[in-house]
């Protein structure tokens, strides 16, 4: 049994602590820790779990083997150094961290270390259509990738919700999504901006088309709308040498009745990557079992980092930005 401490136990950290109670074998929730100590007491109660109010005295403690952390990104530098001192193994949501150089400083980290600690929550890589997607893109069938069409779309999202962190907060999936499906690494990002919808606070650009070009040449548009009034929408087409390729149609159930037909759509991102979210958890405790992680690494983490820097500053001056990545260890 696998003693996982969830650090910051807002939406995401309790979805994640109740699948560790619920879905996912092998694991049990022993603490707890969050500002809101109301909260994460309540939690800590329901789970059988214990509270503790310090997520460093969390990390380090002896009934503690692996780590979640689902705290604001501004603290995740300080709470994976900490998993790096205690030699656990933490799966940490993105962002990595909040700037480059912190994220690069991580990936040094790590390597100093020697072991693989760090899962970074990219749990796209776990939804079986991505991996479908990624698997036909490996086995050469379509030969090679010329272009991807990227929609991301979600119902609503609050009005604090500006068009740089649609950038940092919804956009850097489909950068990870680019850089698992393709293999390579995102070298340009540009940022178009339409007319905004008028859900749109003043100033906020919304939807925004984002453009990415990798190292071998493929072309990347990502539709980017948070506001579209309508349901949770992701979607990717490959146009590859010897065909396409779609994911994300929602074709589950179609129905017919009175003249007319139609499916359903996810209401929201916990509904259409429910499986992923849980397989990601699953492949977590599993590695964490043997000491070790898997998934989307320290480096994909820093990758992520660094290209939504760039579409931050490509956003912000309507200019093509260059990313130029640091070494890798
Ligand atoms: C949210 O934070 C997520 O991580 C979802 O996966 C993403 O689709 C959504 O746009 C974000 O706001």
């Amino acid at each position: 049994m696998v003693n996982v401490a969830v650090i910051g136990v807002g939406a995401m950290g309790a979805f994640h602590a109740d699948a560790l109670s619920h879905r996912v074998r092998g694991a049990r929730v022993s603490v707890v820790s969050d500002l809101d100590a109301d909260r994460a007491g309540a939690l800590a109660e329901t789970l059988g779990a214990r509270f503790e109010p310090d997520p460093i005295a969390a990390i380090g403690s002896s009934d503690v083997d692996a780590v979640v952390l689902a705290s604001p990104g501004f603290a995740h530098e300080k709470q994976v150094l900490a998993c790096f001192d205690a030699g656990k193994p933490v799966l940490c949501e993105k962002p990595l961290t909040m700037d480059e150089r912190s994220a690069y400083a991580l990936v040094q980290a790590e390597a100093e270390l020697g072991r693989r600690l760090v899962q970074v929550g990219f749990m796209r890589r776990f939804d079986r259509e991505y991996a479908a997607l990624r698997a036909l893109v490996e086995s050469g069938e379509l030969g090679r990738p010329l272009m991807l069409h990227c929609v991301h779309r979600n119902p609503a999202v609050p009005d604090s919700f500006t068009s740089e962190m649609a950038l940092a907060d919804s956009v850097v999936h489909e950068v990870d999504c680019v850089r698992f499906l393709l293999g390579q690494e995102i070298v340009a990002v540009t940022a178009l901006r339409p007319a905004a919808t008028g859900s749109a606070p003043e100033g906020v650009s919304d939807p925004m088309l984002v453009l990415f070009e990798t190292e071998a040449g493929t072309l990347v548009d990502v539709e980017s709308f948070v506001r579209t009034g309508v349901a949770y929408e992701v979607r990717t087409e490959l146009v590859a040498e010897h065909g396409m390729a779609t994911i994300g149609l929602d074709q589950n159930l179609l129905l017919r009745t009175a003249g007319r037909w139609g499916g359903a759509i996810a209401a929201d991102f916990v509904e259409r990557f429910g499986q992923a979210y849980d397989s990601q958890l699953q492949a977590f405790v599993d590695a964490a079992a043997q000491g070790t992680v898997t998934g989307p690494d320290v480096w994909d983490g820093y990758a992520a980092v660094a290209v939504c820097t760039a579409g931050v500053e490509a956003v912000s001056t309507g200019c093509r930005v260059e990313i130029t990545l640091g070494a890798r260890p």
